[in-house]
């Protein structure tokens, strides 16, 4: 397509815009096609950034090693540049606008010589679903555009759709022009340079510097979590770090639930999961981001905005989820993994027997025993979520789908039971607002700190965070609103040996068969302080589980004194956010005092 065929004004003025800020060599309008992507692939193929893996082994897929100064996203280079700094809140760096504007002037100027834009119309959500929107991305990496494609809904189809409407802009550079006759690097990039940055009250994203993940497809934390959650409080919905799966009863009874959790609790082996209780089905609609609006029944209905999964390899097994592996079986990017001598991949715990030789991430010669990482532990793939073998068929309803259950969760090795339900809707949004996890290995500091990652949302939140958690008090109070019910989660519970407690993965369908059925109004709970627990018994059943009675007992312990010593913890995170936050999140905290004091 030809620039001037553009219908949309704001659309074409602005591409000149760019074009003559960034002085790119050429403009491309991407078609979303098949062509054009094999088209691209088969360049970076050539300009050795991707290499193509065994077509008999992994078809249609593509390895690529980024620059060991681009391998995540950089919280540090990331602002929310509001007119206030008060409303980007505690949680977000901030600069002002007028100022960062001019920052960025200065970066994005020429920095697209030698290169191609590309003009990326993609949509998030399903076509025609009134919880969609649209943005369009400018880059000058191709690797965005096949990353674009498989992530979104990209390409001619949605510039139709567009119409003379209104998109999010995202504009994005690698931040490395070219000179003349200067040869190009597999991956380009500026690491000593980076800025991600957001304008909430324009609505716009300025990314320099970075093409990995995401900090360059901007359609997924930068604009499906941080300018759509300013979005979302403005019109009265939810942009919300969560998975979303169905689960199917035995008796062929059907509901959806939407759960959010930190990084390294397996949000995306649980999206897939394989139940072990027999007869309960589960099917995916997403495994990271959820839109919610509420419908005219007064029921919460979601949206997966994304069409792909951007997940992190190492750890992914047939053991630890088979669907995923099954997902990306072909037509996938892979970022950072190793290559084996038979062009195919591999990551840590993809096979139980490791490879004897192989290319690491790092173009280096691996072998057992050589004391490095064949992959980046932050290594990805980028795999469509049709090729998800449970994908559900609701997945692409514009539509979406109603929610019966939130869920939250984090990983405590002690205090926190296996699972808790809130007992209302402020009480849940209080549940959300204290979420903990303990550091991996995965992470920066120390393994075992506590740290808080409200909703999971502490990296994503586009607007000061305690505005966030009045948002979610105000959607409780919708009238005619039919609210899902809040539950909170911990699989990794430990005994005094330092064991986890609890099994998990297929195992956490037991605990969901209990949620489904709370959710449905049938199934019993016991009161304690901190919410509804189930009994023994609904965990083990059917009563084959692999878990001693002593043990069972353990995970779904509430003890009081423990409990009361989470409290100053909590004072100490809300305090923070000073005069901002709800005074029904104190009045939460203090009637949790009360009742652990009764
Ligand atoms: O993803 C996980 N889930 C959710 C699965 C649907 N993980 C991996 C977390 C890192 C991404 C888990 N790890 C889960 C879990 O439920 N539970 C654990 C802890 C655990 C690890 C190993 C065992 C048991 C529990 N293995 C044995 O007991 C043999
Ligand atoms: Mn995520």
């Amino acid at each position: 397509m030809k620039l001037d065929n553009l219908r949309n004004k704001k659309l074409k003025e602005w591409i000149l815009e760019v074009a003559e800020l960034c002085t790119p060599d050429s403009i491309e309008i991407c078609d979303g096609s098949q062509a054009e992507y094999d088209r691209l692939s088969e360049m970076m193929v050539q300009s050795r950034t991707y290499i193509k893996l065994n077509e008999q082994k992994r078809p249609g897929s593509y390895l690529c090693f980024s620059d060991p100064g681009d391998v995540a996203r950089v919280e540090d280079r990331t602002f929310i540049c509001s007119k206030n700094q008060i409303d980007a809140g505690p949680t977000n760096n901030w600069k002002d606008p007028d100022e960062m504007k001019s920052i960025l002037k200065g970066l994005f100027s020429g920095c697209m010589k030698g290169r191609t834009l590309y003009v990326i119309p993609f949509c998030m959500g399903p076509l025609g679903s009134k919880i969609s929107y649209t943005g369009v991305e400018l880059s000058d990496s191709p690797y965005v555009v096949c990353n674009m494609k498989i992530m979104t809904r990209m390409g001619e189809a949605v510039l139709e759709e567009l119409g003379e409407g209104d998109f999010v802009p995202c504009l994005h550079s690698v931040g490395a022009p070219l000179e003349e006759g200067q040869k190009d690097v597999s991956w380009p990039c500026n690491p000593d340079n980076k800025y991600i940055v957001h304008f909430p009250e324009e609505r716009s994203i300025w990314s320099y510097g970075s093409g990995y993940g995401g900090n360059a497809l901007l359609g997924k934390k930068c604009f499906a979590l941080r300018i759509a959650s300013v979005m979302a409080r403005d019109e009265g919905w939810l942009a919300e770090h969560m998975l979303v799966m169905g689960i199917t009863s035995p008796e062929g009874e059907k509901r959806y639930i939407a759960a959010a959790f930190p990084s390294a609790c397996g949000k995306t082996n649980l999206a897939m999961l394989i139940p072990t209780i027999p007869g309960w089905k589960i099917e995916c609609v997403g495994d990271d981001i959820a839109w919610m609006k509420f419908g005219a029944d007064g029921r919460l209905y979601a949206i997966n905005p994304e069409a792909g999964f951007f997940g992190v390899a190492p750890g992914t097994s047939m053991q630890s989820n088979e669907n995923a592996m099954h997902s990306l079986a072909k037509n996938s990017i892979f970022t950072n993994v190793a290559l084996t001598p038979d062009g195919d991949v591999w990551w840590e715990e993809m096979t139980e027997e490791q490879p004897e030789k192989l290319t690491s991430w790092l173009h280096e010669e691996w072998y057992p025993g050589c004391g490095k990482n064949a992959a980046h532990p932050n290594a990805r793939f980028t795999a469509p979520i049709s090729q998800c073998p449970i994908v559900d068929k609701a997945w692409d309803d514009p539509n979406g789908v109603p929610i019966s259950a939130i869920l939250f969760g984090g990983r405590r090795s002690s205090v926190v039971p296996l699972v808790h339900e809130s007992f209302n809707w402020r009480h849940g949004v209080f549940l959300g607002s204290i979420m903990t996890s303990e550091k991996t290995a995965a992470a920066a500091g120390k393994v075992g700190e506590l740290r808080r990652d409200p909703f999971a949302m502490l990296p994503f939140c586009g607007y000061n965070m305690a505005d966030y958690f009045a948002h979610w008090l105000r959607m409780g109070e919708k009238e005619g609103a039919k609210l899902p019910r809040i539950f909170y989660v911990n699989w990794f519970r430990k005994d005094d040996e330092d064991k986890f407690l609890w099994p998990g993965y297929g195992e956490n369908s037991r605990v969901l068969k209990w949620i489904f059925e709370r959710a449905a109004g049938k199934a019993e709970a016991v009161k304690t302080p901190i919410g509804y627990i189930p009994e023994e018994s609904d965990i083990n059943d059917p009563p084959n589980l692999n878990v001693s009675g002593d043990a069972l007992k353990e995970l779904l312990r509430v003890d009081v004194n423990d409990w009361k010593k989470e409290i100053p913890g909590i004072k100490e995170h809300f305090s923070g956010f000073e005069d901002r936050l709800s005074g029904v999140l104190w009045e939460e905290l203090k009637a949790l005092e009360e009742r652990l004091n009764k």
